[in-house]
């Protein structure tokens, strides 16, 4: 049956050129093969087949214009229902119990409950018999019905008492005591007395580490009550539960928190993977072998894999990389090996927006993939992290209401018994009465100050505790610092699906630390300690030293053959090997041949465009390379429809870990919503920080995943650096590869947006970046040669960089490739034009960007009205002259014997006369870095200031980038520099209504 493909619904476009037709009559085609490439002025977009089959007639060439209805093509088809087939299956609909669930819990009789104005709950049991039946009423339930029941019940009678007005007891919080009740926690295999030992020697070595750097210089510092405080929850992952990439598993993933790195370090001797001499160059680092501050994969690419440092980036890094996991698997791209994303951060750094920003997301996803550890030591750097209040409670509050697995590890297991004493409730309601700044106090002052403060509130509770000494008291401990608690709820976390999982572990900060660091509101800061001090750290971990090793600060490691030794290694080896361990097993990507880049290279002849729609266009060509195609990953917060590639969403779909479970509102459209499982466009809603989360876990898949992916993240410039700098300095760290894409750029080239908009200095953010390359292209060819090249280096050389492109939304028309110009885009410079029909008065002008443009025109009018001839360079990155720049002249100073050498500006710049004028979109201390590498005079202009709404002309006009003023200055500039009288330049400023009296526009 012959069936006409006919162009859908566009959106609001009428008449829309075509620019590609991509099938040929006599093809056999698939369902959903694309047809034809449509343009709008905004964007572009294939057009789909909706059948599969024969084309036995195209009804439509390159450059005609077609709106909604127009005949593309004639198909034979053998399955005429095919479409009718795939809209029911798009129109999923989802048949449950549920309905028949609601209908029986409706026919229940329950109007009797009577309603009543809210009043707040009584704080005293007025009837405790009437309590008890009911406490007995839940325990019956529990013991005959199961938990299950018991829960269903509670909540039925909670929601009966929402509609009953009555006011519901805040279940954001559960009391102060371990999630996990005493009889269900699963007990550890390990041997606590071997695992008691290494632990030891962990904790010693790692002081050890940073009092020894501390002995070389104060300067070093580091930290040692962190990690000391951290200990346990480490140990117990270590040896059950972390398990390491090698060839049958990809491996858990660990975020360390960054300053407990000594334990890693000190762990990594034990299992000998570093050495005595490499401790002992802990914070050293200037000459090779050191061992970097905190994780700084660039620094320890063999080691750490992530930077966490940066208070707040490794939580919201963490969700992402478990949704970017998940976005792997989903696609088809790895296997599903149950892998875990454990983070370990502190209970200060929870104040960073950054730490809880994202948690929703990560319950909405699902990510039961995900583990987070907040180490509740109470402190952080200066002091309480809630003196008044409780940081555990409300983190549970936080984490809870946000959907996430909540495990509380408050309390060890010398509590126990207490606990289980405790019949009236009342030790519960005094673990909660007491504030964070308390439970601090308790642990600096010693088990008589616990007695007084804590028990010594209510009798029953001193009675409690009477048979206990002062240093039975004491040792109560926390929950963070039992292996058994710890295991645990590590085991729970491992068990549990559907959501994420948090445990929340209460631990001292300086445990074992006694008076140089034990939960005192300097323990931070402790990096040294006297021989006092070391000795009681010796002895309250029993570490076997002599005092006089002690006094040496000797490290401590046992024979190879020693139990602990053989223990810790034996764990490993079954846990897959050592973590942590940075590595990289990827296949390189094959760069797309040339000819998929070489529509671009041609004029674009009277056809405008901007060169954000080069580089959809050019995406979209890239979606059609085998190679390139499946590891693209377009990255959009919320603003796809700015940069016109609304496109990408029918046609490779939004990942949505649940499909689509509605039937988007414009199915009917070309580019309509469409949410997929495997799903390719990463559209991450408003979040910046989220995004680029997104980006840095896909930028460096190649190393935690195996596979090398090319994230494509696209921001409006002005909410990149500025906005997530953090995050690409940590991007840099890591050694991500990909491309950034700051779209809208340029003060004056966004237009009506105005000041918060107008991005004029990202590129300047994005230079001090050391391994980020960056462009600012005006043509469309020149976007080509530097992405192919980006591919090339970043994803088949595999260069440790990535790129900041600047594109823009300013339309115009593109020309050719001029010959052998590539190395010169590459390079951030080449000769685009020369004038030379006057010949006497010579400049060298330079443009980027859209302002390129601006030159250009200024060209013209300099040589037709004024005889001045330019030269005119498209300089394409003023970041990358200026990296060679610095370079060479470092080179030449070197060595002061040799022959100079040139720099590229110089090698361009030798043989050319005149003063330069540069003139770019941004700041003018962008063009200004390349200053110093001509000898040349140098006048910049840009477009210093806060930005403003108004027309592009009228901007241009304000920040004095345009044409007019191009020409004006350049007179002066020429005047000054004596080649030509001031007349031409007073003429110019009258003639362009230049006031000179206006202020400069940062004052303004
Ligand atoms: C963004 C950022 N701000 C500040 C710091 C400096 N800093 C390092 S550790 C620390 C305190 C950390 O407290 P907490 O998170 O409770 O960790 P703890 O050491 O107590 O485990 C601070 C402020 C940092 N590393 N990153
Ligand atoms: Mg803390």
């Amino acid at each position: 049956m012959t069936q006409n493909v006919l162009v859908p619904d566009i959106g609001d476009f009428e008449s829309v050129e075509i620019i590609e037709v991509l099938v040929k009559s006599g093809d056999q085609i698939n369902l959903d093969d694309p047809i034809v490439t449509l343009e709008s002025d905004k964007s572009s977009v294939e057009v789909p087949s909706p059948f599969a089959g024969k084309i036995i007639e195209l009804s439509v060439k390159v450059g005609d214009k077609v709106s909604k209805g127009s005949l593309l093509a004639k198909i034979e088809n053998e399955l005429s229902n095919n479409e009718k087939i795939k809209t029911a299956q798009n129109k999923e609909v989802i048949h449950t119990k549920r309905e028949t669930i609601v209908k029986a819990e409706n026919s229940i009789q329950e109007n009797s409950i009577r309603k009543v104005f809210v009043q707040p709950s009584s704080k005293d049991d007025v009837d405790p018999l009437e309590t008890k039946e009911w406490i007995e009423s839940l325990n019956s339930v529990i013991e005959n019905d199961g938990p299950a029941r018991a829960s269903y019940l509670l909540n039925k009678v909670v929601s009966e008492a929402y509609t009953a007005g009555l006011v519901l007891p805040d279940t954001r919080t559960t009391p102060y005591i371990n999630t996990i009740p005493t009889e269900q926690e699963v007990k550890s295999p390990g041997d606590q007395n071997i695992e008691k030992k290494i632990r030891a020697y962990i904790r010693w070595n790692a002081a050890a580490m940073v009092v020894r750097a501390n002995k070389i210089s104060s300067e070093l510092g580091g930290h040692i009550g962190t990690f000391a405080s951290a200990a346990t929850l480490y140990d117990v992952g270590m040896n059950h539960f972390w398990r390491a990439k090698n060839k049958s598993f990809g491996g858990d993933l660990i975020y360390f928190q960054g300053h407990s790195a000594p334990g890693m370090y000190a762990r990594a001797f034990l299992e000998g993977r570093l050495s005595e001499k490499q401790l002992n160059r802990f914070r050293q680092e200037v000459e090779a072998g050191g061992l970097s501050s905190y994780p700084h994969p660039w620094l320890m690419p063999k080691f750490w894999q992530f930077p966490t440092v940066s208070m707040g980036l490794g939580p919201i890094m963490a969700i992402y990389q478990a949704r970017f996991l998940k976005y792997l698997i989903n696609r088809g791209l790895l296997k599903d090996e149950g892998r875990k994303i454990w983070v370990f951060l502190g209970d200060g750094e929870t104040d960073e927006p950054e730490s809880l920003g994202a948690i929703s997301l990560a319950a909405r996803e699902k990510l039961d993939n995900l583990i987070f550890v907040v180490n509740c030591n109470l402190q952080r750097l200066d002091g309480p992290v809630r003196g008044n209040g409780k940081i555990i409670q409300e983190l549970e509050g936080s984490f809870r209401g946000a959907g996430w697995n909540v495990l509380k590890v408050i309390w060890g297991s010398y509590w126990d018994p207490l606990l289980k004493a405790d019949k009236t409730g009342l030790l519960m309601k005094r673990m909660n009465e007491v504030v964070d700044g308390e439970y601090q106090a308790m642990k600096a002052k010693g088990g008589a100050y616990v007695r007084e403060k804590f028990f010594g509130k209510y009798p029953e509770l001193i009675e409690l505790v009477s048979s206990m000494t002062d240093n039975d008291i004491w040792k109560l401990n926390r929950g963070g610092h039992d292996p058994h608690k710890v295991y645990a709820a590590y085991h729970a976390a491992m068990q549990h699906q559907g959501s994420p999982t948090v445990i929340i572990a209460k631990t001292v900060k300086g445990y074992g630390m006694g008076k140089s660091g034990e939960s005192i509101n300097t323990t931070h800061q402790q990096k040294k300690l006297d021989e006092q001090d070391l000795l009681y750290y010796r002895d309250r971990f029993n570490v076997p030293l002599t005092d006089e090793q002690v006094k040496n600060i000797e490290y401590y490691k046992p024979a190879e053959n020693s139990e602990e030794i053989k223990y810790l290694k034996e764990r490993r080896k079954k846990l897959g090997g050592f973590i942590p361990e940075r590595s990289s097993l990827a296949m390189p990507i094959k760069a797309p041949p040339k000819d998929i880049f070489e529509s671009f290279m041609k004029s674009t002849g009277d056809k405008e465009m901007s060169t954000t729609m080069v580089l959809v266009r050019m995406l979209t060509n890239l979606l059609r390379d085998k190679n390139v195609a499946p590891r693209l990953v377009p990255i959009i917060p919320d603003e796809a429809r700015t940069f016109g590639m609304e496109g990408f969403f029918r046609k490779i779909g939004i990942y949505a870990h649940e499909g689509q479970k509605y039937e988007p509102e414009d199915s009917e459209q070309l580019s309509s919503y469409k949410e997929t499982k495997s799903g390719q466009v990463l559209e991450e809603g408003i979040t910046e920080a989220g995004a680029m989360s997104s980006w840095i876990a896909a930028a460096t898949a190649y190393t935690n995943h195996d596979i090398e992916m090319i994230p494509v993240y696209v921001f409006y410039s002005m909410f990149g650096f500025q906005r997530i700098g953090d995050f690409a300095w940590a991007a840099g760290d890591a050694q991500a590869r990909g491309f950034l894409i700051g779209a809208t750029a340029g003060r004056t080239t966004l237009a009506g947006e105005g000041l918060q908009h107008q991005d004029g200095h990202s590129h300047i953010l994005a230079s001090m970046i050391p391994n980020c390359v960056s462009y600012d292209p005006t043509f469309s060819y020149e976007m080509a040669v530097i992405f192919r090249e980006g591919l090339r280096r970043m994803h088949e050389k595999n260069e440790n960089i990535f790129y900041y492109i600047t594109a823009m939304n300013e339309n115009y028309s593109h020309p050719e490739k001029p010959k052998g110009a590539d190395e010169g885009i590459l390079k951030g410079m080449y000769l685009l034009e020369e004038y030379r029909n006057k010949g006497k008065i010579k400049i060298q002008l330079m443009g980027s960007g859209t302002i390129l443009r601006e030159a250009i025109a200024a060209a013209k009018i300099l040589s037709d009205e004024y005889g001045v001839d330019s030269d005119i360079w498209s300089v394409t990155s003023f970041n990358e002259l200026r990296k060679d720049g610095m370079e060479v002249e470092r080179r030449n100073l070197l060595n002061p014997n040799d022959k100079k050498e040139k720099s590229y500006i110089e090698k361009c710049l030798d043989k050319r006369d005149g003063p330069v004028i540069a003139v770019t979109d941004y700041v003018r201390s962008f063009s200004d870095q390349i200053r110093p590498y001509t000898d040349k005079p140098f006048y910049s202009l840009g477009t210093d200031g806060f930005g403003r709404s108004d027309t592009r002309k009228n901007l241009r006009k304000f920040f004095e980038v345009d044409k007019e003023h191009i020409v004006a200055y350049t007179l002066s500039a020429l005047a000054k520099e004596q080649l030509l009288g001031s007349d031409s330049a007073e003429k110019a400023f009258k003639k362009y209504n230049i006031d000179k009296k206006k202020a400069f526009p940062t004052k303004l």
